[in-house]
């Protein structure tokens, strides 16, 4: 059958091209689930190291030293692409020549996978996925660069069919008078189109293998009582088609580097052996928890634990690849990878970390209980120089904290934490390591994947928050939170428990006081708490009489200090006011 190519060999070379490397994206979203040695590239790059003779191999190694895996994926990639290419241009010509070209890629890709140590038949599936859709881009890219149009006889285009499929032999082709300049229904008009009864029946019979048509001028057939004009080359189409392609390709691959470097973490995670601490937190004393129905338990299971930072995507720390750096006005800066500091002395601490956000009464506050490094020790080995009163914590994704240095130093259990309640730190609450600091709100102490620390000043550095509005300083505001009953409850009158959970943070709950409508305070009794810096739950029997009531609560710390009536907005150091819940007894 006679083929007449007026897509240009550059615009199938840059089919080919996209086919490609959407193959490889999704070959790399589906290795994202099916384990990074299931992604063909790396297969075959893999293979490759096994089936080069050793002296090329040393060659490699003297040449590019630890650059060698990078230089032969490289490798492999610009072989890839060449084929791809060629198989592009090919594809002009017939499709199914493009289809066989993807399936040998396929072959080979699917073999180096299969003869991988402990590969199973369902490694393959990343590259099966993979060239499937490129076959199908492939088509769809050449076809948008001259595919067929359907119009009837008289040459006028019909409207579209919302949602019916269009016939086999204008498939892919977008029916719509907006798709067609005016130029070439004339052309078909004034030059008589030729007329192909082979041409159509070519087409019916090569539609499963793929023979679509890519010719010059537009050309009619009959098929089925319509008549397709071929339109030429369409060189807007393409490139659309193709920067779509790109993108699509470009997101599967990073998504799916994202989940495989998860999963892999995961394994990492899960395998890390915690050490025991050289300055374990006692048991927890008894009468910590009332067991009141509703009221937070004093220890929040990590999977409860309130989540607050700027990550859009939870960001991905390897332990073995982590440093943290203290640097700035010290002695000698000082860098330790993970391993170095869990050899350093381990301290356990039952900490409540707050945030600044949190409104009267809101959820943004939790206990757990830490293990880390205690800062000061860190800080020590580097030696703070006179006039550092500040620290400037990084994390891996570029947020910083800025801590004031005294707060660190006196004493107080502020950690570089690994673990919390009992297992390594959750990915989302710092994995492998952030700060935990006792009394100061979480956006200028608690950074989260931490990998830097800078020993300045106030005056000379700005953390993240500062400029966006909130204090450059924020202590924890004594507060406290009414989590029984709830605003809306409806209550049988009778004897109900009003409950709840304060904080003083490093200072410590001395009272909690309730009050119904207004009238007299009257003392909670306290849980017992191991230390001053969690969370104390309270509570009190309430005799319930019918009717609407307000009850309202207020903290007093240790320093005999009670929390302010006022009520102020979190920004820009925190919230005040009694936390205060309305119900209905009946
Ligand atoms: N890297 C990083 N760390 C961060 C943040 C952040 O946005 N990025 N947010 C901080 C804030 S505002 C709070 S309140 C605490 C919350 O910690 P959590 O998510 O583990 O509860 O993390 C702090 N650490
Ligand atoms: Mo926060």
């Amino acid at each position: 059958m006679q083929k007449n190519e007026t897509v240009p060999a550059w615009a199938g070379a840059l089919a080919g091209l996209t086919a490609g490397a959407l193959a490889l994206g999704i070959a790399q979203l589906v290795a994202g689930f099916a384990g990074p040695e299931t992604f063909p590239v790396v297969a075959v790059g893999d293979a490759a190291v096994d089936l080069t003779p050793a002296p090329v191999k040393d060659f490699a190694i003297n040449t590019f030293g630890e650059n060698d895996k990078t230089v032969l994926v490289g490798g492999v990639l610009v072989v890839l692409a060449g084929i791809a290419a060629v198989i592009g241009v090919l594809a002009r010509r017939r499709l199914l020549y493009g289809y066989v070209g993807l399936a040998g890629f396929g072959v080979v890709g699917a073999v180096a996978v299969l003869t991988r140590p402990g590969a199973g038949a369902v490694d393959v599936l990343p590259t099966v996925v993979g060239v499937v859709c490129g076959g199908l881009a492939l088509g769809w890219l050449l076809r948008r660069a001259g595919g067929g149009l359907a119009v009837p006889a008289s040459g006028t285009v019909p409207a579209p069919e919302p949602g019916a499929a269009a016939r086999p032999e204008v498939s892919g082709a977008e029916i719509s008078r907006a798709e067609v300049p005016p130029a070439d229904t004339s052309r078909g008009e004034t030059s008589p189109p030729e007329v192909s009864e082979a041409g159509v029946s070519g087409a019916e019979g090569e539609e499963v293998g793929g023979g679509e048509r890519v010719v010059e001028r537009p050309a009619v057939m009959r098929a089925g009582g319509a008549t397709v004009v071929e339109r030429g080359f369409d060189r807007r189409r393409l490139i659309t088609g193709v920067a779509g392609g790109i993108v699509v390709a470009g997101a599967a691959a990073v998504l799916g580097r994202q989940l495989g470097g998860r999963r892999e973490l995961d394994t990492v995670r899960g395998n890390l052996a915690l050490p025991t601490p050289a300055r374990p937190a006692p048991p927890l004393p008894a009468g910590t928890d009332f067991h009141i129905p509703g009221l937070s338990s004093f220890t929040t299971k990590n999977q409860d634990f309130y989540r607050v930072d700027t990550a859009l995507v939870v960001p991905q720390v390897d332990p073995r690849a982590w440093t943290l750096r203290i640097h700035g006005m010290v002695d000698k800066p000082v860098e330790l990878t993970y391993a170095e500091l869990l050899n350093m002395p381990l301290t356990e601490a039952d900490i409540t970390l707050t945030c600044v956000s949190n409104e009267v009464g809101g959820p943004y506050v939790g206990n757990a209980r830490w293990l880390g490094v205690r800062m000061a020790d860190v800080l020590r080995r580097a030696g703070l120089q006179p006039g550092a009163d500040m620290l400037l914590s990084t994390s891996e994704d570029g947020f910083t904290c800025g801590t004031p240095v005294d707060v660190v130093m006196d004493g107080r259990e502020a950690l570089f934490a690994v673990a919390m309640n009992g297992e390594a730190l959750p990915f989302e609450h710092g994995f492998p390591v952030r700060q935990v600091v006792p009394g100061l709100y979480g956006y200028v102490s608690a950074t989260k994947w931490v990998v830097d620390v800078k020993v300045t000043r106030f005056d000379r550095d700005e953390a993240y928050w500062t400029p966006r509005g909130w204090a450059a300083k924020a202590p924890i505001k004594t507060q406290s939170r009414i989590d029984v009953p709830k605003t809306g409850d409806s209550l049988k009158a009778g004897r109900t428990a009003i409950a709840g959970v304060a904080w003083a943070q490093h200072t410590g709950v001395e009272a909690v006081e309730v009050r119904v409508d207004g009238g007299e305070w009257r003392q909670a009794r306290l849980a017992a708490v191991p230390g001053p810096d969690t969370w104390r739950q309270w509570a009190l029997d309430w005799d319930a009489t019918p009717g609407q009531h307000t009850i309202e609560a207020r903290t007093t710390d240790a320093a005999g200090r009670t929390q302010t009536e006022r009520q102020t907005p979190p920004a820009p150091d925190g919230a005040t006011g009694w936390p205060a819940v309305t119900v209905q007894v009946a």
